[in-house]
């Protein structure tokens, strides 16, 4: 026991020299409980907020690319047969973390229903403002409709909310963010691994400067919001100047939208979603909804298990079910959609119904 009158030197007074070896064990002792200590403590603190990316790392911290995984990173590069090892090392060079991007990444998104996600992307400005785009480019549409046969008014919805017609492409500094990914997001690493290669593949065939070009902190970027791989797998070249620009050619920005949803099914004219009522009728209903987007059931079913009359989708197409939340001002709980074909189309260019429905409700929005 110590006496309360003992300052702390006093204490360490007290204290007589012990020998070396007695000393070490102490130190050893004491590195252990520290340890523990250390264990204990994040432990307790990972039950509120796991360490996350951007924990380990600080901003602009240089990325080193002489690292083992960036050597390999290069060698793949390499075997292209596009690029040189002195380009690779002027263009990498001086790369650095970007912070920004790791945060927003581990960002807790809140999932909004429906009626607050809409007023977000559906208001009249945005409607009047599709509209004079639908007019101003008629005639590109009047060709794109005739070629891909994917209506115009979906085109132009999705180009709104990807980018707000063009002029919110993203403010980071691609190169950087794919870079900051492929480095320090070991949880989704591999993925941005080869969206950085797709990336530096893209800007060579198009003729676009890597370090110049900017995008979302996820890696989408242009006009359409194209990933890298989406952009050399979709984008296509409708002004036929040679080159894919999503940047900033109306035409094939335009015409890559559309072949995208070509690609993944879209029928020109036909059904995009309907209204199904306010509650599903049987089990396997409910458990379609339950599973999502995947889910697929047949239109006979639908139409004799909720008692309606539905239009038949095109090519034995099969219906999806949605549930959009109702607001307190409806009355609370759900209304049920069933998603055509033409609806499963837009989610592949993001898997949320709510986006896909933002993106059909908007197109409606234009055609009134
Ligand atoms: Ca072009």
């Amino acid at each position: 026991m110590i006496p309360f009158e003992l300052s702390p030197i006093d204490i360490l007074q007290r204290f007589q020299p012990m020998p070396l070896t007695r000393l070490r064990r102490a130190i050893q002792l004491l590195c252990l409980f520290n340890i523990l200590f250390l264990v204990f403590t994040t432990a307790c603190y990972s039950g509120d907020r796991q360490l996350q990316a951007a924990d380990m790392v600080t901003d602009q911290q240089p990325i080193n690319v002489t690292s083992q995984k960036y050597q390999d990173f290069f060698a793949e590069l390499l075997q292209t047969g596009k690029f040189s090892q002195t380009e690779l090392n002027s263009l990498f060079a001086g790369v650095t973390i970007d912070i920004k991007v790791l945060k927003l990444m581990d960002k807790q998104w809140e999932g909004k229903p429906y009626y607050l996600y809409r007023p977000l992307f559906i208001t009249p400005g945005v409607t009047r403002t599709g509209k004079k785009y639908l007019k101003r480019y008629h005639e590109l549409f009047d060709h794109i409709e005739g070629v891909y046969g994917v209506n115009r008014e979906v085109i132009v919805a999705i180009w709104g909310i990807e980018s707000r017609f063009g002029a919110n492409q993203g403010n980071f500094n691609l190169f950087r963010t794919l870079n900051t990914l492929f480095d320090a997001y070991p949880r989704r690493s591999a993925f941005f691994r080869k969206e950085l290669i797709e990336f530096l593949l893209l800007c060579k065939t198009n003729a676009f400067d890597p370090r110049e070009i900017k995008g979302s902190y996820a890696g989408a970027f242009g006009q359409a919001q194209f990933m890298p791989s989406s952009y050399n797998a979709y984008a296509v070249d409708f002004d036929g100047d040679g080159r894919s620009d999503l940047i900033s050619s109306k035409a094939d920005i335009f015409a890559s939208i559309a072949n995208y949803l070509k690609t993944f099914g879209w029928t020109l004219n036909a059904p995009v979603y309907a209204r199904i009522g306010r509650s599903l009728l049987s089990s396997k209903l409910i458990a379609a909804h339950a599973k999502g987007r995947t889910a697929r059931v047949d239109w006979r079913y639908v139409v004799t298990t909720q008692g309606i009359e539905l239009p038949r989708p095109p090519e034995k197409g099969r219906l999806s079910i949605i549930g959009l939340e109702l607001s307190p001002k409806q009355g609370g709980g759900m209304r049920y959609l069933a998603g055509y074909p033409n609806f499963q189309a837009i989610t592949e260019y993001n898997h949320s119904h709510k986006y896909a429905m933002a993106v059909s409700e908007m197109a409606e929005s234009f055609c009134k």
